[in-house]
């Protein structure tokens, strides 16, 4: 039988993330392309750890350093070259004054003067569930970017931002295939990365979460350490049905609920009393993403984006996804 043709591609739909940005530039009249110019660094950075992580066997950089990080967490090859990779190329944009990441103890202070415009902050965890990449498992780059207050005395104080000012927030998921899913604020778009052109392709424009899905994550060999409230929901979710899937890395998890919907947990534990998750650059850019996509994003029954920061490494439980599923969840937490 003679093979049918490839349906050709549809030019007309074909948007790189520099057109989208670039699009999205145009609504905004004043708008000086410095914070385009900012997305596409992280563009470019994500680009090339893909790239690191799928040659990382052949290239001998699998497995840990031997060092930790602030944290106390041993560091792999790869998180310090994801960590150099951003901080190079996000280091030369203009319209930025201060960068923090989960491997460095102190926010970094680019520059003070940036003609006189408000300048941007961005925050990441350069390469999120790192330990996944021994088995060749999914990892991902989570950040979130916000604006400068000029009032503020020092980097520490200019970060200490509650997750409702976020002006960016977005991960890429370093998977089967590289997956860039963004908000600016204005609902969720998610992109793919063409490696033959080597371009972020927009497959997804305002991406919902469904409303619900009889699935939970979460690392649930913690449940005798989880409060009570948390082991109820469990107990519940058992009798009601329910499906569990947890890979070890939230971005992938959170990418999952965000697809397919359902609700991914990190609850306190006996170790980790206040959770595992870091606030300002894995709990609030998720949780922006999450609401953004119609979902909710709680730590306990305080809204996560609504907590005030202390400090830019500090620790935060997280019930996020589908609204349906973390309202069973808030349930059991109220009792
Ligand atoms: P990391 O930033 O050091 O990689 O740690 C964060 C990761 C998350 O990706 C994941 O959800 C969680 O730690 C898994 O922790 P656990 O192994 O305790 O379930
Ligand atoms: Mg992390």
């Amino acid at each position: 039988m003679p093979s049918q043709p490839t349906p050709p591609v549809d030019s007309a739909r074909l948007m790189s993330i520099q057109s989208y940005l670039l699009a999205e530039e145009d609504k905004h009249p004043g708008a000086t392309g410095r914070f385009t110019w900012i997305l596409s660094a992280i563009g470019l950075a994500t680009k090339f750890i893909a790239a690191r992580c799928r040659r990382a066997r052949i290239e001998n950089v699998l497995g840990a350093l031997g060092t930790e990080n602030v944290q106390g967490e041993t560091q792999q090859k790869l998180d310090v070259i994801a960590n150099e990779t951003l901080l190079s190329c996000l280091g030369s944009r203009a319209g930025l004054a201060i960068v923090a990441s989960e491997e460095n103890e102190e926010p970094l202070l680019l520059r003070t003067e940036t003609d006189g415009e408000r300048p941007y902050i961005a925050l990441f965890d350069p390469l999120d569930g790192s330990s996944n990449l021994d088995t060749c498992g999914s990892v991902g780059t989570i950040f979130s970017i916000l604006q400068h207050d000029r009032r503020a005395d020092s980097p520490h104080e200019a970060i200490r931002q509650p997750g409702t000012q976020q002006v960016a927030a977005g991960y890429v998921l370093y998977g089967p295939s590289t997956v860039m899913v963004l908000t600016t604020g204005h609902g969720v778009q998610m992109f793919v990365l063409d490696p033959t052109i080597g371009s972020f392709l927009l497959v997804e424009e305002n991406v919902r979460i469904p409303e619900t899905a009889k699935t939970y994550s979460l690392n649930e060999a913690y449940t005798a350490t989880f409060p009570e409230e948390y082991q109820r929901y469990l107990a519940w979710a058992h009798e009601s049905g329910y499906s569990s899937r947890y890979s070890g890395a939230m971005v992938a998890d959170v990418h999952r609920v965000l697809v397919k919907g359902g609700v991914f947990m990190y609850p306190p534990t006996q170790k980790a009393p206040n959770g595992k998750l870091r606030l300002m650059y894995e709990a609030n850019p998720m949780a922006m993403l999450v609401e953004q996509a119609g979902g909710k994003a709680y730590s306990g029954l305080q809204r996560t984006l609504e907590i005030e920061p202390e400090a830019l490494h500090q620790r935060t439980s997280v019930i996020m996804g589908s609204a349906a599923e973390v309202d069973h969840v808030l349930d059991h937490l109220r009792g």
